[in-house]
């Protein structure tokens, strides 16, 4: 298609990118412990004829920076040009950001939004532009973390609660796994590891097996094991977890424990780029990839990552980190537009809804699923008085990226972040 054919009204006039801070309560991994406030970043991207698409990125003050750089380079394109778009946002940015995996957080955000506005424009929910739904609902797992009772009294700051109180060992893993069932019904489980030694993670998986005889049940401790340690573990968990995330580092760490065990693996570290599918699939490193089309490059990626997958017999499942309602219905969305999605998918979004940036109504966490939005675009509004309070909340607050290791040491000076741990 020429330029000329385009209506002017689909131009983008400007990115809005808007950094926030939203409330998230003490959870646990190995690298740390969650800080008071999680980053993320809104994007409005508005088109002359008024229409605006959305976006949400991750925080942190390098990605907020290449989001910036990003909207100087998408003023006067064409929303319906996303491929051309994408591709000089991509080569803005590659001589300050050599890795693709890292381009690839900005270029989604800026997908999601192209897509949000191509879809109010055209009247289709995105899903639609993606090739159509083959799930109405798509189903999350209760995300479950070993955490504090309330974030410690520090900078004058008074100590901070939450709903969920403390889980510290297996009992309280249990405790919050029924409360996360009775909230929201969640039908399956995942368990950040990687916090207590691997016995204590070990008798968690069982006393949540014991307490949901038929959940399907991860556990994820981020790389905190040996390759030796992984495979005692999945020795002992074989049979009862459907699969183990990220036991150990790198691809070849990874190989070396498939090779000794029988139970799948799956990974939101060691492959994140499309340069690590090869040596994955030669080494046989991993059996389940979570996507993430945050940093795939979007949602279009994603069903392509899909589509590699299953010409290589890789299961998927899909991972997150702390997100609000945007990212939530970007992930509804392409989940439900991929027919392989093999597992149920990750959200935080039961740790930080309380504080979401669009208006309630259309993501509702029924039975451990979220509809698919079936309005024009990603099918949510914009809370603008919300955004205007988490902006606020951004600029008040002294954190500019996330630090769990830091913020854990100010709890516990002796804190090592070392990998692997056990
Ligand atoms: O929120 O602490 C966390 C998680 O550990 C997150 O940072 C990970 O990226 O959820 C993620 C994972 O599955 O590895
Ligand atoms: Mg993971």
């Amino acid at each position: 298609m020429t330029e000329g054919t385009y209506s002017t009204g689909t131009r983008i006039r400007e990115l809005i990118v808007t950094p926030i801070a939203f409330r998230d309560p003490p959870l646990l991994n190995s690298s740390g412990v969650h800080e008071p406030l999680a980053l993320r970043c809104v994007l409005q991207l508005v088109l002359e004829d008024g229409t605006v698409g959305l976006g949400e990125s991750p925080g942190g003050s390098a990605r907020l920076e290449r989001l910036q750089t990003a909207a100087k380079e998408v003023v006067g394109r064409d929303v319906f040009d996303t491929t051309a778009l994408l591709a000089a946002v991509d080569d803005a940015l590659l001589p300050s950001v050599p890795s693709s995996h890292e381009r690839g957080w900005t270029t989604s955000a800026i997908e999601v939004a192209c897509l949000d506005a191509q879809g109010k424009l055209t009247g289709r929910p995105v899903s639609d532009l993606l090739g159509g739904r083959v799930r109405d609902a798509v189903p999350f797992a209760g995300y479950l973390f070993h955490k504090w009772a309330e974030h410690p009294a520090l900078d004058g700051r008074p100590a901070a609660g939450d709903s969920w109180g403390e889980a510290l060992d297996p009992a309280g893993i249990v405790v919050q796994a029924r409360l996360m069932h009775e909230r929201y019904g969640f039908e399956s489980f995942k368990l950040k590891g990687g916090v207590f030694p691997p016995e204590q993670e070990i008798a968690a998986i069982e006393a949540l097996r014991e307490a949901f005889p038929d959940a399907p049940l991860r556990l994820d401790p981020n790389t905190a094991w040996t390759v030796e340690t992984s495979v005692q573990v999945a020795e002992r968990l074989h049979g009862v977890l459907e699969y183990l995330e990220d036991p150990t580092a790198s691809i070849p760490g990874m190989a070396g424990v498939a090779r000794s065990t029988g139970l799948p693996l799956a990974t939101n570290m060691c492959v994140i780029a499309w340069e690590h599918l090869r040596p994955a699939v030669e080494q046989n490193a991993v059996q389940v990839l979570l996507t993430d089309h945050h940093y795939w490059g979007g949602l279009r990626r994603t069903r392509e990552l899909a589509a590699v997958c299953e010409a290589f017999g890789i299961g998927l499942s899909m991972h997150s980190n702390s997100h609000l309602g945007i990212s939530l219905a970007a992930m509804t969305h392409v989940a439900a537009a991929v027919p392989n999605l093999h597992h149920s998918c990750d959200t935080h979004y039961p740790w930080n809804a309380a504080d979401d940036i669009v208006r309630p109504g259309v993501l509702e966490m029924r039975d451990g699923a979220v509809r698919v939005p079936t309005g024009p675009g990603l099918g949510v509004e914009l809370d603008h008085a919300a955004l205007d309070r988490l902006h606020r909340l951004y600029l008040e607050s002294d954190i500019r990226d996330r630090d769990d290791a830091g913020y854990m040491r100010r709890v516990d000076p002796g804190f090592e972040a070392r990998l692997p741990r056990w």
